[in-house]
């Protein structure tokens, strides 16, 4: 029989978003495709800068100097920085906002385009040192029409987003993301260097059976996170959920949209509005998973209705499969 030929129509991140914006019609100018092809361009960069951190010394700390006298950058570092550069020489970007970076960048008149990112470059860097999967988080504005590209631009809700996603930096490089008409998930081909469409069309089921919080902040959080996960670890059925808490919100976030459950991170009696920041942690993910059927939360409110104050803001989040949400809410509603 031999070996198979290999398929000459791949679809490509590129293609399969080229192909949603032929169906806009005449609204599409291609710029959010080019934007995207941006990003893709620098998960490229990080993806591989993650595979070789260990043998060209990016693991540890900022300010240490290789052999050769230069400077070595860690990693969280390079990645900002190679995001900032690509979304600047684009020409589609006007305002940036990254976790990496105090103020937001706001692009001068050369470079400026009509879109916002902001994003983490590299988040769950405490794991790195670890080789546990790590990734990039973003979402992306319009800005406002009228509007030369100012911080207003991105303290908005984040139902105004027009796409988010993440790239995962695990065993192979994953790219989810959303433009408003569902979730799909693409894998870096290394050999190709291109995101291949593998998972389309993600749907969270409506109930899951893991949860996924960092259950050693216990001692300080309130009363109906404590009622919840009581419900799930002693339940009536002798069926409880099973753990599993990553500590890097890609990761805990992927699994929870690929196998149901709820990914929770609430404020407590320390961290009085939790510990994930809004713009570009909670936001992009929030988005991903209602596109994909489920549901998020604060406990008490849509995490895309809340209208930023500041751009590092943070806020409680609790994320997943639909029932899994709606019983929170069910035991905030109830101590309320
Ligand atoms: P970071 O942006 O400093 O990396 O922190 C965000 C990370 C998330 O990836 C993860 O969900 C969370 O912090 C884990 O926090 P903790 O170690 O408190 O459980
Ligand atoms: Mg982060």
């Amino acid at each position: 029989s031999g070996e198979e030929p290999p398929s000459t129509d791949i679809i490509t991140l590129t293609r399969h978003v080229l192909n949603d914006q032929f169906s806009l019609g005449a609204a599409a100018t291609g710029d959010l495709t080019l934007l995207l092809t941006a990003i893709q361009t620098t998960s490229k960069f990080i993806a591989t800068n993650v595979r070789k951190a260990r043998l060209i010394n990016l693991v540890g700390l900022a300010g240490e100097t290789n052999v050769q006298g230069e400077e070595q950058k860690k990693l969280d570092v390079l990645s900002n920085d190679i995001m900032i550069n690509s979304l600047r020489a684009s020409g589609k970007t006007a305002v940036l906002v990254s976790e990496e970076l105090e103020k937001a960048v706001i692009i001068e008149d050369r470079y400026k385009g009509n879109y916002c990112v902001v994003f983490d470059p590299l988040d769950g860097s405490s794991n790195i040192d670890a080789g546990v999967n790590i990734g990039t988080i973003f979402g992306i504005y319009r800005i406002r029409p009228g509007s030369q590209g100012t911080i207003e631009d991105v303290l908005r809700p984040g139902s105004e987003m027009v796409a988010a996603g993440y790239t995962m930096y695990g065993s192979s490089a994953n790219l989810v993301l959303t433009t408003g008409h569902g979730v799909n998930g693409y894998t870096l081909d290394a050999s190709l260097g291109e995101f291949i469409l593998t998972h389309p069309d993600i749907k969270i089921p409506p109930r899951g059976k893991i949860y996924s919080f960092n259950e050693g902040n216990s001692m300080f959080f309130h009363p109906p996170v404590v009622s919840y996960l009581n419900s799930i670890k002693y339940p009536a059925s002798g069926k409880p959920y099973s753990a599993r808490y990553i500590g890097s919100m890609v990761a805990d976030v992927h699994r929870t949209l690929l196998y149901g459950g709820i990914f929770g991170y609430p404020d407590d009696k320390k961290a009085k509005t939790g510990k994930l920041r809004l713009l570009y942690e909670a936001f992009p993910m929030a988005f991903l998973t209602e596109q994909a059927g489920g549901l998020a939360t604060t406990g008490t409110k849509r995490i895309l209705d809340i209208v930023p104050k500041s751009i590092h803001e943070r806020c409680p989040v609790f994320l997943g499969s639909r029932d899994d949400v709606q019983d929170v809410m069910k035991f905030y509603k109830e101590t309320a």
